[in-house]
């Protein structure tokens, strides 16, 4: 899977991938990341990527000219499932999208700042918006590094132990049970006795309901929802 990220502050997007399994997984070649500067497009003789906005508003909007050639270049060279817009007014990430996404094809992604990209953009070049929450960030950057490392830490041979991603939080729609390990005794903070029991069968089972328990406790909308 090859995913491209265009922005006007790479810089932001340097470490996010850099280390644990997101480099890793660029060094085995399980997915291609690459960080475009949309500067790099842009036809102004300053190198502006962004105008006033129509109709007499405050602040500054994203012009259509850089992004639209960025990605035509790009689409030249390989095909895209998604060209994503990373904005708060978007669909709000879940696991069961991040899935989906994982097992498409190769993704570009937009990140907006000031006041956002030219709302032609989105209605004709963008495929998918996606909000990572209630709350406003100052840029698309640190939620384009949110969507790219639950995608890729999920792709096959990105995690070695290929049980652990599929026991993550949110994969069932459960939170994950509470976890230990040594020392069994910790200044008189004990490991639960069922977990050294070696009952692998009773171990399954006390995890299930943990889990059950935790969500029913935390994230009772997680219980009562199909989707
Ligand atoms: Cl995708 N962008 C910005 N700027 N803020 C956000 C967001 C995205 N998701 C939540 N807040």
């Amino acid at each position: 899977m090859r995913i491209d990220i265009l922005t006007v502050v790479p810089k932001l997007l340097e470490s996010p991938f850099a280390d644990s399994i997101i480099q890793r997984a660029q060094d085995s070649g399980v997915v291609e990341i690459c960080v475009h500067d949309i500067r790099n497009w842009s036809k102004d003789k300053h190198k502006k990527v962004d105008d006033e906005p129509f109709g007499g508003i405050a602040g500054m909007v994203m012009t259509i000219q850089p992004i639209l050639d960025a990605i035509n270049e790009l689409r030249q060279q390989r095909t895209y499932s998604e060209i994503i817009y990373l904005t708060p007014d978007g669909e709000q990430l879940k696991q069961a999208r991040v899935n989906q996404l994982s097992i498409g094809g190769n993704i570009i992604m937009i990140c907006g700042h000031y006041k956002g990209i030219d709302e032609r953009l989105r209605q004709h070049i963008v495929t998918l918006e996606i909000s990572i929450g209630d709350y406003v960030l100052s840029g698309g950057e640190l939620a384009a590094a949110v969507l790219t490392d639950a995608i890729v830490r999920i792709l096959p041979g990105a995690i070695g132990d290929e049980q652990s991603a599929l026991t993550d939080s949110f994969q069932d729609d459960l939170l994950a049970p509470p976890i230990y390990t040594r020392p069994a005794n910790y200044n008189g903070w004990e490991v639960p006795e069922i977990l050294r029991s070696g009952d692998h069968a009773a171990i399954e089972k006390w995890m299930e309901q943990q889990a059950y328990a935790r969500t029913k406790s935390r994230r009772p909308d997680l219980l009562d929802k199909d989707s």
